[in-house]
């Protein structure tokens, strides 16, 4: 069997005129920073990268060491390349300039390096979520105002799973295709054709420790689908919480599913709890490629125009229909 590589894969989408020369140069960038997180992540207590760095980010969030090393590696790796105008992490506050003596490109790049890092100690998947806008034309300067666009103008976007195996998940706006690690040739392996999301589903995704905290529309959807057979579903639904985003919707486009972050009093205040430019939209847009949904209970994910770079925002994505159901029920109320 011919095995196709990532390489190889995008120069196809370069002759078929769905990725730019600069488009491909940067996912092949991506892809390799990818490589390195994945060697890094893999080698655990032996590189002695596991636990605290000691520091907080934008968020307030005490920072992992392997959060400070993924996101320096991806920093690195696309700095030099001219392709990019400029850069956004969840890892720091304000926009990442490309330094003066590199080329400048037209595109912006946009990472969450390590998500779901409180699993990193535990040795359970870990992930990088990236996102791709254009420069808006015109602009010399990037200021947080060129990374302020709905989601719907993403070009592309994509994540690595840092499990078993390493996976690399990508969409240039024609359907979700992954790729696997191959660690003795070091290359990314087409292995996932046009992945899709079933229309239905029996599987769940929630943090049902905040169940106490939930609106009323969520608290009704949840508990009819615990009611299973006897409840007004019909059928029995089974729970999956891996908290990390990535492993979380890694499942849901290999097997269908529901996963929600909903809004909840625990995080009104901030707006949600995941971030929307670089986790939501990403993933939205993939789903959306896969044949799924994603909404924040109250509109589609991919038309909210973001007001800040580090917004939060309430996320749930998969199933079509369990999406559409929930949904009705947050415009119901
Ligand atoms: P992080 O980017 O700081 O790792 O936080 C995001 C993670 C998601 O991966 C995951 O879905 C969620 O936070 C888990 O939250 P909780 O610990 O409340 O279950
Ligand atoms: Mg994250």
């Amino acid at each position: 069997m011919r095995r196709v590589t990532l390489t190889q894969f995008l120069i196809e989408q370069q002759r078929a005129g769905r990725v730019s020369a600069d488009l491909r140069l940067l996912l092949e960038v991506v892809a390799r920073a990818v490589k390195a997180i994945s060697v890094n992540v893999s080698k655990g207590a032996l590189a002695g990268v596991l636990g605290e760095a000691g520091t907080d980010n934008v968020q307030g969030e005490a920072q992992k060491k392997l959060d400070v090393i993924a996101n320096e590696i991806l920093l690195q790796a696309n700095e030099w390349g001219g392709h990019l105008a400029g850069m956004a992490s969840e890892e720091v506050e304000t926009v990442h300039q490309i330094p003066f003596d590199y080329p400048k490109g037209g595109y912006l790049l946009l990472f969450d390096p390590l998500d779901g890092s409180s699993n990193i100690d535990i040795n359970v998947s870990v992930g990088t979520i990236f996102s791709v806008l254009r420069n808006p034309e015109g602009r010399t300067d990037v200021t947080e105002d060129s990374f302020l666009q709905p989601g719907s103008e993403q070009i592309a976007a994509g994540y690595a799973v840092y499990g078993p195996s390493t996976q690399f998940v990508l969409t240039v706006g024609h359907g979700v295709h992954a790729f696997t690690l191959d660690r003795e040739m070091g290359s990314f392996i087409y292995t996932h054709p046009f992945m899709t999301v079933p229309d239905e589903t029996s599987e769940f995704a929630i943090n049902a420790s905040n169940a106490r905290h939930w609106e009323a529309p969520v608290k009704r959807y949840i508990d009819e689908l615990q009611q299973g057979k006897t409840g007004p579903r019909g059928r029995d639904f089974n729970m999956r919480w891996v908290a990390s985003m990535v492993a979380d919707v890694h499942r849901v486009l290999t097997r269908g599913g529901i996963f929600m972050y909903p809004l909840d009093e625990k995080c009104r205040a901030q707006g949600g709890k995941l971030r929307l430019m670089y986790e939501a939209n990403p993933m939205a847009m993939l789903i959306e490629q896969a044949g799924g949904a994603a909404t924040t209970g109250r509109e589609r994910i991919l038309d909210v125009v973001p007001g800040k770079l580090h917004q939060r925002v309430p996320v749930i994505l998969g199933s079509r229909a369990e999406v559409e159901r929930v949904t009705a029920y947050h415009l119901e109320g």
